[in-house]
């Protein structure tokens, strides 16, 4: 009986031993073999300074924890061995410590440093994130959660768009950090761009704020990180960081009003009498619902439904034809349109470039 108990002991500490090992061996093979992996949510690799910061202080508090791990591990292990039964146990309880004011302060003495420098340690990033001085050339964003895509307003050049956030490449000689305002319009979400941030809530009637200033051109991808409902894990989110001359030419066009030709005029009748346009605006014609995502250049995104799917033609067709083809439980409902209007309006769509 005892004999099986201690086996399961030993074993069961074998056991944490090994899977605490892979843990940190998977940590630090992530943090010094980056390039090997490219995945790119790879919080072991971050590109812009909050996610930096972030990444410094979980190293730092990792190592500690592997510290107490060793330490722990080692007096847990010697004693197992060294008091183990033997031959000659008489089966009573050996005499208890007390008094010992050197154990008693080395138990509360040491947690307490250990606690402390973790907690300064911890506020000093905190502080340096949240108190960071907003230089005069930041960009400024107002990102909106929604059930299930994200809605991206840059008010000072008047541009509303969803779920792909464009911001220019941030050169540290001189910063052009984007500054994200974050708001809710029904319930929690959560901002998260593993490589360029923590992550920050989307909480309703209130403001939460957060800033980026990623130092490499790229695409970046996070996701809603809040269950907020059915299609929480469809709400994606896409970072496009531009040079300052990609990044310059995209807004010009984003604030232009929809260009539309005219050899679509079937299509373009079909949305503009149709419930479309009580959720969709198209800036420049009377379509202005706010419900969904603004589609004034809807071909200038790669994706369509927040990631869901790629912006293709088959896929915005089916998109409009039946949105829970592509993704359940979405808030857009089926619209029923014949195939001619079906095709009208995908035709007409697709000239909103
Ligand atoms: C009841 C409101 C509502 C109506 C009516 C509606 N939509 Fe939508 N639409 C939405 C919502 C909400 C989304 C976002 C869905 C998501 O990503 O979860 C959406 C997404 C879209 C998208 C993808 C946009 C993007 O960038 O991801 C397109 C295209 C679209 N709708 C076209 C249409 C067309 C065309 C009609 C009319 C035939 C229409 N919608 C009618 C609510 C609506
Ligand atoms: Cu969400």
């Amino acid at each position: 009986m005892r004999r099986t108990r201690h086996r399961a002991l030993v074993q069961g500490i074998a056991g944490l031993f090994a899977v605490s090992l892979a843990f940190l061996l998977l940590a630090t093979s992530q943090c010094f073999g980056a390039p090997a992996n490219p995945s790119p949510t790879n919080i072991f690799r971050p590109s812009s300074t909050p996610a930096d910061e972030v990444f410094h202080i979980s190293i730092f508090v990792l190592i500690i924890a592997a510290l107490i791990f060793a330490v722990v591990f080692c007096l847990l292990v010697y004693s197992l061995v060294k008091f183990r039964r033997g031959p000659d146990d008489d089966g009573r309880e050996p005499p208890p410590v007390y008094g010992s004011n050197q154990v008693e302060l080395a138990w509360t003495v040491l947690p307490i440093l250990i606690v402390l420098v973790l907690f300064l340690a911890t506020a000093r990033v905190i502080h340096s994130v949240e108190d960071a001085a907003k230089p005069p050339a930041a960009v400024a964003v107002i990102a909106i959660g929604h059930q299930f895509w994200w809605e991206f307003r840059y008010p000072s050049v008047g541009i509303v768009t969803a779920n792909e956030l464009h911001v220019p490449v941030s050169d540290p000689a001189h910063p052009t950090p984007t500054y994200i305002e974050l708001r809710s319009a029904d319930t929690d979400h959560s901002f998260w761009i593993p490589r360029l941030a923590g992550k920050t809530d989307l909480i309703p009637n209130r403001t939460n704020s957060m800033w980026i200033d990623p130092h490499e051109v790229g695409i970046y991808v996070g996701q809603c990180a809040q269950y907020c409902g059915t299609q929480h894990a469809k709400m994606l989110l896409r970072v496009y960081v531009d040079t300052k001359e990609q990044f310059d030419r995209w807004a010009r066009e984003e604030a232009q009003p929809a260009r539309v030709g005219d050899t679509v005029n079937q299509g373009r009748r079909v949305f503009e009498t149709t419930a479309c346009i009580n959720c969709h605006a198209v800036s420049g014609t009377v379509a202005d619902g706010r419900f969904g995502p603004d589609l004034t250049h809807l071909m200038s995104r790669d994706t369509i439904a927040s990631g869901a799917a790629s912006n293709t033609h088959e896929n915005l067709r089916l998109w409009i034809h039946d949105p829970e083809a592509i993704k359940p439980g979405s808030l857009m409902p089926a619209m029923q349109l014949s195939d001619q209007d079906l095709d009208a309006v995908t035709a007409y769509l697709e000239t909103l470039r």
